[in-house]
């Protein structure tokens, strides 16, 4: 691969209109809570000046949507990710709720449909149709993994990783949604709720016991893949420990997508990445056990714990809604209060942040990310630990950082000497994780937070466009344009009501 025929930086990649099945047919936008007409005039990219507008906006991320539906399920992106991804679906259901919430139910249904017997919902569903050449790795890569005899039926091939469980706080929204609709809309929702709490159930039990045998309240991952944060430097000395052996030559299609391959992974992160998927699915076979007794690389990943306890606090408000057992119920209270736990234990005072704990080496990862922000998502904090958490928020490390194009956390401190503002999860500010930071700040009751951030982050879109992730200073969208996952917190954003003009930090 070279990069000659590389599209612009920041261009759009998908302009040809590169489209799924087009099998969607949901509706409209809905904003500020109430069905709205929209016209069809809109703008892709808006000037640099201007407000946002909040119709143009919602009608352009409804495109960007229905361009990547694939009739059941949408592409995470239209050409750098052609398959389904397990929480850009949970995001894209909670978007989609919006539009259609049968539509979003079926999104995490046709996930679901593929879920382990362990009760593990795979990182990827693979699209048979993606041509061959479109990700690596592909489908035939993990091929293998369905000869294990927790694999749900195959084809479509699925990875034997997993990614963070937002999918309870989706199934909920999709609910909530409903609720703004006819009583038929209501009763489809109740009916789906039924449906997939049996499912959420085992895959929440999953990760609480296979990956969790500590009983700690603290997700083990066995890749960075399994983080979602994939060349986060919060990965870097585990990775660095990792002897790597023979891996065969292999295409990097990822980097045909992008403007610079500076955007992504570097290839000796490949190398690893590479390496432990071979570990996980040949050497161990994808037998949770196995891979937890040998394995080189075993972290305890607080954002994923985080999201995890946020997640169950969603599930028992389904279990209530569809009147599941008491034992159910308490036992999802009991996973909340170990994970609020487990997350107090890994507090790093110097730093004001939480801290994932590498198993093999036996100590913290001292590193300035965003998901040292776990305690909050997770919830439940006392005054006093909201405060530290707001108080580092706010600081230098990172809004407070001095010449930031608009005030959003970048995924890694600009004050840790990992970062790099244009790579990936390492810097970047992603509107994903800004939507996971508002959703947040609106649960612990920070209204006037939650809604500077909802204002700004909303501007930032309407400036650039839906990338997959921001130059944190510059403001250049990097990666991926049309990223459904972006259109899809846009869409929730958007129904929250009129936005304000965005206001700096104080
Ligand atoms: C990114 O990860 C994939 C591998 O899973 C990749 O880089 O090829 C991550 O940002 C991940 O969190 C996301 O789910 C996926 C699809 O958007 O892309």
């Amino acid at each position: 691969m070279t990069t000659t025929d590389l599209p612009g930086e920041g261009r759009n990649q998908d302009e040809t209109g590169a489209s799924g099945s087009g099998a969607a047919h949901y509706g409209e936008p809905v904003a500020g809570n109430a069905r709205t007409k929209w016209t069809e005039s809109s703008r892709h990219v808006l000037p640099e000046d201007a407000l946002v507008d909040a119709p143009a906006l919602a009608r352009e991320a409804a495109k960007i949507l229905r361009r990547n539906d694939m009739g059941g399920w949408t592409k995470a992106a239209p050409g750098l990710y052609p398959h389904q991804w397990s929480w850009d679906s949970a995001f894209i259901a909670i978007g989609l709720a919006h539009l259609d919430t049968r539509r979003a139910a079926q999104e995490l249904e046709t996930l679901f449909a593929h879920q382990w017997k362990t009760g593990k919902v795979p990182h990827i569903v693979f699209n048979q149709d993606a041509p061959p050449e479109s990700y690596f790795p592909g489908p035939e890569h993990w091929a293998c993994a369905a000869a294990s005899p927790d694999a749900p039926p195959a084809p479509p091939y699925t990875s034997c990783l997993s990614q963070p469980p937002v999918h309870a706080i989706a199934a909920l929204r999709i609910r909530e949604a409903a609720r703004l609709g006819g009583e038929e809309e209501v009763s489809s929702a109740q009916a789906f709720l039924k449906g997939i709490y049996p499912g959420l159930l085992a895959w929440h039990r999953y990760l609480l016991t296979y990956r969790d045998p500590e009983e700690s309240g603290l997700v083990t991952i066995y890749h960075p893949w399994g983080s979602g944060t994939d060349n986060s430097p919060r990965w870097d000395e585990p990775l660095e420990a990792v002897e790597v052996g023979d891996v065969d030559p292999y295409p990097r299609y990822d980097l045909q997508y992008v403007g610079s391959p500076s955007q992504r992974p570097t290839n000796a992160e490949y190398d690893r990445y590479i390496w432990l998927m071979n570990l996980v699915k040949c050497a161990h076979r994808c037998d949770e056990v196995a891979i937890y007794e040998s394995h080189p690389f075993l972290v305890k990943d607080v954002l994923t714990s985080a999201i995890l306890v946020a997640a169950n606090e969603a599930l028992l408000e389904i279990a209530g809604l569809v009147e599941a057992r008491e034992e159910d119920r308490a036992l999802i209270a009991d996973w909340m209060a170990r994970g609020r736990r487990g997350l107090e234990e890994c507090w790093d005072p110097e730093l004001g942040l939480c801290l994932d704990y590498d198993l093999r080496a036996d100590r913290p990862l001292r590193v300035r990310t965003v998901a040292g922000f776990a305690p909050l998502i997770a919830g439940g904090l006392s005054p006093g630990r909201i405060g530290d958490l707001l108080k580092t928020l706010d600081s230098s490390a990172f809004l407070g950082h001095r010449g930031l194009r608009w005030a959003l956390p970048p995924s890694t401190s600009p004050e840790d000497p990992r970062f790099n503002p244009r790579s990936y999860w390492r810097g970047p500010t992603w509107p994903v994780f800004n939507w996971l930071l508002w959703w947040t700040l609106v649960r612990a009751g920070e209204d006037e937070r939650a809604e500077r951030l909802r204002g700004i982050a909303l501007e930032q879109l309407a400036v650039r466009g839906f990338g997959e992730y921001f130059d944190p200073f510059t403001g250049q969208l990097l990666g991926s344009s049309d990223q459904s996952w972006t259109a899809a917190v846009a869409l929730d954003w958007l129904a929250e009501g009129p936005v304000s003009k965005a206001r700096p930090a104080p």
